[in-house]
């Protein structure tokens, strides 16, 4: 009895995720959704913010602060009190000149058998986000290349494979994109906000044990937001780090983003995230149920 309740605490107790982005005042994105909703798993969730912003890039002249010269001496702290986290977790990056220094944050505070996910945050709609340059695509494909993970929307999965966007496509489409990022020597995939009909939008996973294309849908609200695809990816970390398999990760967050986008639906005026804080403790319930 001893060894398995042991064998238990190791498996879900005292586990820490690090997560890597910005923090943005005000915008429902990065680490204002990641700590919550990470935090309803149970999860340690610890941070190394990568720049403080008064907004989201979306907002006109929101103020910008790097965090850069703070990001190694963060992590040599960590690595010197002997903390090691069992997921990092990167999002938006303040820079492309992060991009090395995070990799050494790979290499210096994973623990054994830890996963690294990579949400290549840097566009949507078909255009990079205000503040990249156009080598960001190519800087941050190499961060992706040491993921167990990668979480892309269509057009990051397109700026990393040099095809073209499109937003009207079919599933050749989309499985040719998984193909080009598995070639490419991506691992995991799991690529957001795919949809082949008017009424339903989900996600194509790549399993790169399985080597199967898998796809879960979910209602399609008429509803464009930001921070969806942080809310996304936070929760698929969150299960993915409590051993959830790929694919049932991937239906979690898929089935959570969606309710909280239609939770917004009646508030019109609410354009630049979604009211994701009155659906945590819908996830919660769906995660007990999950363990
Ligand atoms: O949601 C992604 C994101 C995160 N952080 C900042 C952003 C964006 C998207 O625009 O601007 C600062």
């Amino acid at each position: 009895l001893i060894a398995i309740i042991k064998l238990y605490m190791e498996e879900f107790m005292d586990k820490k995720i690090l997560t890597i982005q910005d923090i943005s005042g005000v915008g429902q994105c990065s680490l204002a959704v990641a700590l919550p909703i990470i935090s309803c798993f149970g999860l340690e969730t610890c941070v190394i913010p990568t720049a403080v912003l008064s907004t989201h890039t979306a907002f006109k002249d929101f103020t910008f602060k790097d965090l850069h010269d703070d990001i190694s001496s963060i992590s040599d702290h960590y690595q010197k009190e002997k903390i090691y986290f069992d997921t990092i977790y990167t999002g938006y990056l303040g820079n492309k000149k992060q991009i090395s220094l995070i990799e050494s944050i790979f290499h210096k505070n994973i623990a054994k058998k830890g996963k690294i996910i990579v949400d290549p945050v840097m566009a949507d709609n078909g255009k990079l986000y205000t503040g990249f340059s156009d080598d960001f695509p190519k800087e941050i494909k190499k961060l992706c290349l040491c993921a167990d993970v990668i979480i892309p929307n269509i057009t990051e999965a397109c700026l990393l494979t040099n095809e073209k966007y499109k937003d009207k496509y079919d599933q050749e489409y989309i499985e040719n994109i998984l193909y080009k990022l598995k070639d490419a020597g991506m691992k995991n995939i799991v690529l957001t906000g795919v949809s082949f009909s008017k009424n339903k939008l989900g996600v194509a996973t790549y399993n790169h044990i399985t080597k199967k294309i898998s796809y879960y849908f979910t209602k399609k609200h008429p509803l464009i937001s930001h921070g969806t695809g942080d809310i996304f990816a936070s929760c698929f970390c969150g299960a993915y780090s409590i051993n959830k398999s790929l694919e049932e990760s991937a239906a979690l967050a898929a089935d959570f983003t969606s309710n909280c986008v239609k939770n917004t639906l009646s508030d019109k005026k609410h354009w630049y995230g979604v009211h994701f804080e009155e659906k945590l403790p819908y996830l919660i319930n769906k995660i007990k149920k999950l363990k």
